[in-house]
């Protein structure tokens, strides 16, 4: 296989000519070619069989232990100006960038197969959607690309067809941590990723193409590329409401898009659309389109459980990769928190010793395509996308933010998403567990200046009069012992139907310094086990703790200084007077 689009045939010819692989292989996307090559890595060893009975066409991956998350400390986004990727990013020239990479790339991929995979982030057919083109020495990569996004033939004529394709060059590289570097050109609409295999830092289409190249595309062009599940909430009337929300890496996104009603709301329905990346236009009718680039789930493995997340507990039972989880004696996966079974190895492939740590990292992820999910909506296939009712904003705060708030309306939605605060996870290198500002879920992923990012966001009220309502969210309460307050999962329906009926007009909240909250009995806690001192709290803020919280946000602010938009230093101000105003 080749291609009649000279630009891409050039392209691959010279990635070639400098990386020096044993062959080439086209991609085309066919099931045959993804089972040739889970063959292929079952015999070299990347890949282990689990068992089959059970865990039918489930592989097994375990990464260098070295490389187990995405590295922020080395990813880049090399404008022209330093001012265009702003404080949010990491910053090298273009030109320096290139250079660095180059030299990694020099013979790479000698006695490698070099994958040529064309792919497409949307349905084949919307106008919505994006193509790329992802040149990787990882069959890994291949694979894992076979199952979350439309890659291969189709996606291949439409590059053709349309001529133009996001550039991603991939190698593993030597795995040396200090060779490692994910390099992002919005400018030329590329991007250069040595010396990982893992996850975001690999996989190209997702974080560093559908996130970091499209976000400044999207701002261009006028629409928005984000860190965000979308849903449909059915309620037992049958009426549908879309909602996209946006919570940091590993706080909730793929438990919240495939969540199971809880026993006391019968006849609600969850539809699942994305569990990662939400690109959002604005439709002729004027409304908010969804649509979900992937088509696949890169998830968290710990913690999923029959309880938790029944949808993907019983999704990855079948065709699914599973990344640095354990086993137990009788090659199951295992993983802390999966209810069932015991450790026999770890995630390192060592038998399993409670005293060197977690049987499965705890950033171990499964790969599954979406149509293995129960709750997979037909609409993710629709070219034109979902119309979105409401946006929701959220983060991991064990303190001072309340279980769900609205926002009084677009610009102070704004402000909500700008000033999200949440703890470190495992998703990425780094100090775990740490608060740091993470706007719209976006701190790792915004391809451009976060300044210019708010005002982008703000410009949406002068393009139409359909604006969705704008919340914020908090599953992650705890009390003094550590436990969380509330109950999550499941129990997240509860939150979403106040959402609904505030979206709807047809239920009230009170009126508070940070937004609208519910009243007192506004979230229907039947059932549950929870005292009403505990949702009080969910559900009411601490003055003083939010006055500490909006100077940290005007310090923050600081760091961006001519690119903030006055309308959002005017919001924080709004909210510090009121604040100050409040006992
Ligand atoms: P990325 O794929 O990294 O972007 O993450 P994500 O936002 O999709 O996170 P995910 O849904 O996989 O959740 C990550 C962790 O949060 C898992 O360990 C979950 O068990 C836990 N979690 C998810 N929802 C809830 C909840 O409502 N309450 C509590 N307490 N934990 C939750
Ligand atoms: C995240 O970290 O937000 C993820 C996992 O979704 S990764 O694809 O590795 O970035
Ligand atoms: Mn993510």
């Amino acid at each position: 296989m080749t291609t009649s689009l000279s630009t891409l045939k050039e392209w691959v010819d010279e990635v070639a000519s400098r990386t020096l692989p044993e062959e080439i292989h086209w991609c085309d996307g066919s099931d045959d070619e993804y089972q040739q090559l889970i063959d292929a890595m079952v015999a070299d060893g990347t890949m282990s069989p689990l068992d089959q009975d059970e865990y039918r066409n489930c592989y097994l991956h375990l990464s260098d232990p070295s490389d187990v998350a995405r590295v922020e400390h080395l990813t880049f986004v090399c404008t022209e100006r330093p001012e265009d990727a702003g404080p949010n990013n990491n910053w090298m020239s273009p030109a320096e960038a290139h250079a660095k990479v180059d030299a990694l790339f020099e013979g790479a991929m000698k006695g490698r197969t070099m994958y040529v995979i064309p792919y497409c982030m949307g349905p084949i057919d919307s106008p919505y959607a994006r193509c790329g083109v992802e040149i990787t020495d990882s069959a890994y990569v291949v694979a894992n690309m076979k199952l979350m996004t439309r890659m291969g033939a189709r996606a291949l004529a439409r590059i053709e067809r349309e001529g133009s394709f996001v550039k991603g060059l991939h190698s593993t590289g030597d795995l040396d941590p200090e060779k490692r570097f994910i390099m992002h050109f919005p400018e030329e609409l590329s991007i250069k990723s040595i010396g990982s295999g893992y996850g975001g830092n690999a996989l190209l289409g997702k974080k560093c193409h559908a996130l970091r190249i499209a976000s400044y595309q999207a701002r261009t062009e006028g629409w928005l590329a984000e860190h965000m599940l979308i849903v449909g909430v059915e309620n037992p009337r049958g009426e549908t409401h879309y909602i996209a929300c946006a919570l940091p890496s590993a706080c909730g996104k793929t438990n919240l898009a495939m969540l199971i009603p809880p026993e006391s709301l019968p006849g609600w329905k969850i539809w699942t659309l994305g569990d990662d990346i939400a690109w959002l236009h604005l439709g002729e009718d004027g409304s908010f389109r969804a649509i979900n680039p992937e088509s696949g789930y890169f998830g968290v493995v710990p913690g999923t459980n029959e309880k938790t997340n029944k949808n993907a507990f019983d999704m990855i039972r079948r065709d699914a990769i599973f990344t640095n989880v354990g086993r137990t004696a009788d090659n199951k996966p295992w993983w802390e928190g999966k209810g069932v079974g015991e450790p026999a190895y770890d995630w390192r492939g060592n038998e399993y010793d409670p005293e060197s740590g977690p049987a499965a990292h705890p950033n171990s992820r499964f790969t599954v395509a979406a149509t293995n999910n129960p709750s997979y909506s037909e609409l993710a296939e629709a070219p034109e996308g979902v119309p979105i009712s409401a946006i929701v904003f959220g983060g991991r705060r064990s303190t001072v933010t309340p279980l769900v708030y609205e926002a009084r309306d677009w610009r102070h939605g704004v402000l909500i998403g700008a000033s999200i605060g949440s703890k470190l996870t495992a998703a990425a290198v780094g100090e775990v567990g740490k608060i740091r500002r993470d706007p719209m879920a976006m701190k790792p992923f915004c391809g451009y200046n976060f300044g210019d990012y708010w005002a982008h966001w703000l410009s949406f009220e002068n393009r139409t009069d359909k604006l969705p309502k704008i919340f914020g969210v908090n599953w992650f309460r705890q009390d003094e012992d550590g436990n969380f307050i509330w109950p999550g999962f499941g129990e997240n329906l509860r939150v979403l139907r106040w959402i609904i009926d505030r979206v709807e007009g047809r239920i009230g909240a009170k009126d508070t310094p940070i937004g609208y909250l519910p009243d007192e009995g506004g979230i229907d806690t039947t059932g549950l086990d929870i005292s009403d001192d505990a949702m009080h709290e969910l559900t009411s803020i601490d003055v003083a703790h939010w006055r500490t919280e909006n100077k940290h946000f005007a310090d923050y602010l600081q760091k961006f200084g001519e690119h903030v938009p006055e309308e959002l230093r005017h919001q924080q101000q709004m909210m510090a007077e009121q604040l100050a105003k409040a006992s």
